[in-house]
């Protein structure tokens, strides 16, 4: 019963706009499975991808995102270790090499020959879709769809990110951004963590988010602060600044801001990818303050796997809107203008 053709939405240009319309199912190869995609979240690499912000291109015409769930419903000879009928998600890192030396060591997301959901493959802003048997997500079945969609990006990478922050129970975090869908879930994740959190964003809405949902002990709007390094720097108890920053902003300046309030030994962590932008840290502070600045890519599937088991457990709630696939081009409008708290999910039916 699985149909021959689909709806999806489409970019034939970068640019854009999105078109929702019919296309045909494509049929998994002897690795691969297909994953009939009920959710997937919005995630801002896909209105990158859309803009053609970044410098590696897309694949045209394309298929855009990569927080999908959903259910198998075809797989090929060669795809062990999930059965038709198992609940997956598609992720950001669809398939890689599985040999080269970070495949090898299970840092698979800097093999040299990744495929990229919605980037270099199509991705599941359609009702059928394609990814690799060896990473795909497996989802415990009693998990909702639409919630975990989130999960399977934003959640695995802000999850990594935290762990690679090296932020202990007690300690604090940054993080600049956490009024959107990075932002949200990197609270929630810190606190299951048991680390504590300043969030960076600016607006109402995202304040009261943060500070009545998320689990934030501070908020600093970015907009309206007269001295951001202060501000934050005074949320912590001894006044001397966090000890990791998250960054999932999508604009240069925190880039740039983020070396002044850290404290000393602390970790910034890159996670956003704001077009054409470039980190800049003062030598001086940087050395005497002894700081570490590191970026951090998604997760590989141990990651991926414990993220989800977080949310599983029900440590993790962060919140999203849900809109039809075809509604896709008003939440990308939405994404421009820095006005959506938390995630757009998507439902595949509508
Ligand atoms: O693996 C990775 N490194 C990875 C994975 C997934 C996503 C990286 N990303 C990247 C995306 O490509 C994007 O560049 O992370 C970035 C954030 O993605 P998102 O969370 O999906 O974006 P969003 O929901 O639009 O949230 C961005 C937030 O940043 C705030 C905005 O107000 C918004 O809430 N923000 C901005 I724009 N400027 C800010 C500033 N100066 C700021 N917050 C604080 N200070
Ligand atoms: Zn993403
Ligand atoms: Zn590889």
């Amino acid at each position: 019963e699985i149909p021959t053709e689909q709806w999806a939405q489409v970019i034939e240009k970068t640019g854009g706009p999105v078109e929702y319309k019919k296309i045909p199912v494509q049929k998994p190869g002897p690795d691969e499975v297909l994953v009939n995609i009920k959710y997937s979240g919005v995630c801002h690499t896909d209105l990158h991808a859309l803009q053609g912000d970044w410098p590696l291109p897309i694949k045209l015409p394309l298929v855009g995102g990569h927080e999908g769930a959903g259910i198998v419903v075809a797989k090929g000879d060669l795809a062990t270790g999930v059965e038709i009928g198992d609940h997956a998600g598609v992720k950001w890192l669809n398939g890689s090499c599985l040999a080269c030396e970070f495949c090898q060591k299970s840092d698979e997301p800097l093999c040299p020959k990744p495929l990229l959901s919605g980037y270099t493959v199509d991705g599941t802003f359609q009702q059928y879709c394609i990814a690799k048997a060896a990473h795909i997500a497996h989802l415990p079945k009693e998990v909702p769809l639409d919630a975990v969609a989130p999960v399977l990006c934003a959640g695995i990478t802000v999850y990594k990110g935290l762990k690679e922050s090296g932020a202990k129970p007690g300690q604090w975090v940054a993080i600049v951004g956490a009024g959107g869908g990075l932002g949200s879930l990197a609270q929630q994740y810190a606190r299951a963590m048991g680390i504590r959190v300043i969030a960076i964003d600016s607006g109402d809405e995202k304040k009261k988010m943060c500070l009545e949902q998320q689990g934030a002990e501070h908020f600093v709007d970015f907009a309206t602060s007269k001295d951001l390094v202060k501000d934050v720097q005074a949320a912590t108890p001894d006044g001397l600044g966090p000890h990791a920053v998250l960054l999932v902003a999508v604009n240069e300046k925190p880039f740039q801001q983020a070396a002044e309030y850290i404290r000393p030994r602390g970790t910034v962590v890159c996670i956003g990818m704001p077009a054409g932008a470039f980190l800049k840290a003062p030598v001086f502070e940087s050395v005497v303050k002894m700081i570490t600045i590191k970026g951090s890519y998604v997760g590989n599937r141990q990651d991926s796997a414990e993220a989800i088991d977080f949310y599983a457990r029900g440590l993790i709630k962060a919140p999203f809107k849900i809109v039809g696939l075809s509604e896709l081009q008003m939440v990308y409008d939405k994404m421009k203008k820095g006005d959506i708290a938390g995630r757009y999910v998507l439902d595949m039916s509508k």
